[in-house]
């Protein structure tokens, strides 16, 4: 039996999801309300202290950390295998994943200075402290209050951007040799930034890729035909939360896009 403790817009859970559903893995999901801190129930905290989704139970067992529950899911249901079968291409997906954990980080950056900061500033300075304060890492406690103050014009913003100029450069460079990002398979390293892209999408910064990398644009474009993209992503996401990230993000988009082009130029 496997369950997953999810979110409905979080994208390290639907990470997870979209290797459920490539995989035709039936699940029973218990949802958290992440804007309502459910993540800071004692109860979820046994299971994953850094009060964090996603989490997965199968059978009783416990695993915790996005690619690392995708990497369990693919020993441990060996059919529809999501990585090639030797030993170099697990490498090579590693390599990709490896990256991809950074890459959340660049994600949550830019939704944090865009949406979170917006839903922030209609609190209170002490209801403020008080969602901090609940963080176990003090890390990103500090990353929450200066995303705050400081929005796009962060230098944590502008290191973000950088990240993204090399990763879709590298994916560039691969997605030269095949469809996928590994070559004719699609793997872990495809199915793990599939909610990193579409939360780019809803924040309205789809001109990152679209406007200087033609080969991401079409592996985009390929990933979205796939039913796990509807199913685990799309279908998840309440329709107010569009509309949110749109009226929010859009007026945002030129800034983003400069900045991103100064970027771009560093690296
Ligand atoms: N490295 C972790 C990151 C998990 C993570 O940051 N999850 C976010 C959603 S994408 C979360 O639960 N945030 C709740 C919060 O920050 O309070 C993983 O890949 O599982």
């Amino acid at each position: 039996m496997l369950t997953l403790y999810h979110g409905d817009t979080a994208v390290c859970a639907a990470k997870v999801r979209v290797v459920l559903w490539e995989k035709e893995l039936a699940f029973e999901g218990k949802l958290l309300h992440l804007h309502k801190g459910e993540q800071f129930d004692p109860a979820y905290l046994k299971l994953n202290p850094n009060a964090v989704v996603p989490t997965l139970v199968h059978d009783g067992v416990v695993v915790t950390e996005s690619t690392v529950i995708n990497e369990y899911l693919d020993e441990a249901f060996p059919a529809r295998p999501l990585r090639p079968a030797d030993p170099y291409g697990h490498a090579r997906v590693r390599l990709w994943t490896k990256k991809e954990d950074s890459i959340h980080d660049a994600i949550n950056t830019m939704t944090a200075s865009i949406i979170f900061r917006h839903d922030l500033l209609q609190k209170t300075p002490a209801e403020r402290e008080a969602r901090y304060s609940k963080m176990p890492d003090p890390a990103k406690r500090e990353k929450w209050r200066r995303m705050m103050e400081e929005g796009l014009d962060s230098s944590i913003v502008e290191e973000a951007l950088v990240r993204f100029g090399r990763h879709f450069r590298d994916m560039e460079k691969s997605l030269g040799n095949g469809p996928w990002l590994t070559g004719e398979q699609f793997t872990l390293a495809d199915a793990g930034l599939l909610s990193f892209f579409f939360r780019l999408e809803m924040l309205e910064c789809t001109g990152l890729w679209r406007d200087h990398f033609p080969r991401v644009t079409d592996w985009y474009a390929r990933s979205k035909e796939r039913p796990s993209f509807r199913q685990a992503i799309i279908a998840m996401i309440p329709e107010a939360a569009f509309e949110k990230y749109k009226d929010v993000s859009s007026p945002l988009w030129p800034k983003v896009d400069a900045a991103f082009k100064k970027a771009l130029a560093s690296i």
